[in-house]
């Protein structure tokens, strides 16, 4: 059996009356880490970059093993790019090659550019068309219930190719969870942290990262998921939100690129 562990943090009240979202944090751990994990997020929406939050809504839930599914890791490539046009120009090229017109890519592009306020959730978009599919409005489908088979080895794969930190660390497990997603093309994301410009394109052959999606101190960020055009939106969201997932690295997995850490 294993814990699910969900926070989400906002500041100004509850998500749900309004408040500014801050922090959202997923795991899938047992007994023994329940205490630090929860005492780890609480800290986390204490001290965020976006503002310390005065509301946090926490969540503990067991899982059964037989419930779990898992998901291979998907490779990383970085791209060094020398400023947000330009890596938003390859972001565009990289979800094309992953089977999203170039309407529907534009479009998932500017969705996320023209965001007034921080999703805590990812919008979905129709990867022909680009128009929005689900109607959670600003608070988008949230995808939870992931983490890894094993930490320790999931650590040492990211380390030796150069990564360390909780963005990357805690992106490539949510990308892999739903790039396993029945009817999911691609998907697009850069950070709402105002410290942190890096995003990526996942597809199912891999996450590529841009080092510069957005200008340092934008708080704007998010995610857009592009939808296939047989996908069941239900089946679809309910995997996202509700399937347990764990993720693992390929055995003595090799590097497939020299970027560098956050
Ligand atoms: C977030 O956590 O706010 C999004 C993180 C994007 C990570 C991009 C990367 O460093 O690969
Ligand atoms: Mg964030």
């Amino acid at each position: 059996m294993l814990y699910s562990v969900r926070m989400r943090a906002a500041q100004g009240g509850a998500h749900e009356a309004g408040g500014r979202h801050i922090s959202g944090a997923e795991r899938l751990v047992g007994h023994e880490l329940l205490t630090s994990t929860a005492a780890a997020m609480i800290r986390r929406a204490l001290s965020h970059s976006r503002g310390a939050a005065d509301y946090i809504n926490f969540t503990v839930e067991t899982v059964l093993t037989e419930n779990l599914r898992e998901a291979n890791c998907l490779p990383i490539m970085s791209v060094e790019v020398p400023d947000a046009a330009r890596g938003r120009s390859a972001a565009l090229a990289a979800l094309i090659q992953g089977g999203v017109t170039p309407a529907a890519a534009a479009a998932g592009i500017e969705k996320l550019a023209c965001l007034t306020g921080s999703m805590r959730g990812a919008m979905l978009i129709d990867a022909q068309t680009g128009e929005r599919l689900d109607s959670f409005a600003d608070r988008g489908v949230r995808v939870s219930r992931m983490d890894v088979v094993d930490e320790q080895a999931y650590l040492c794969w990211l380390r030796r190719q150069g990564y360390s930190g909780a963005h990357i660390r805690e992106a490539v497990v949510l990308a892999s969870k739903v790039m396993a997603a029945p009817g999911v093309l691609a998907e697009l994301c850069w950070s709402d942290d105002p410290d942190y410009t890096a995003g990526y394109v996942a597809t199912p052959a891999g996450y590529t990262r841009f080092t510069r999606l957005k200008p340092l101190g934008s708080s704007v960020g998010g995610r857009v998921f592009f939808v296939g055009k047989n996908a069941d939106l239900e089946e679809l969201i309910y995997y996202l939100e509700q399937q347990p997932v764990l993720v693992k690295v390929p055995a003595g997995g090799e590097a497939r690129s020299d970027a560098v850490s956050d």
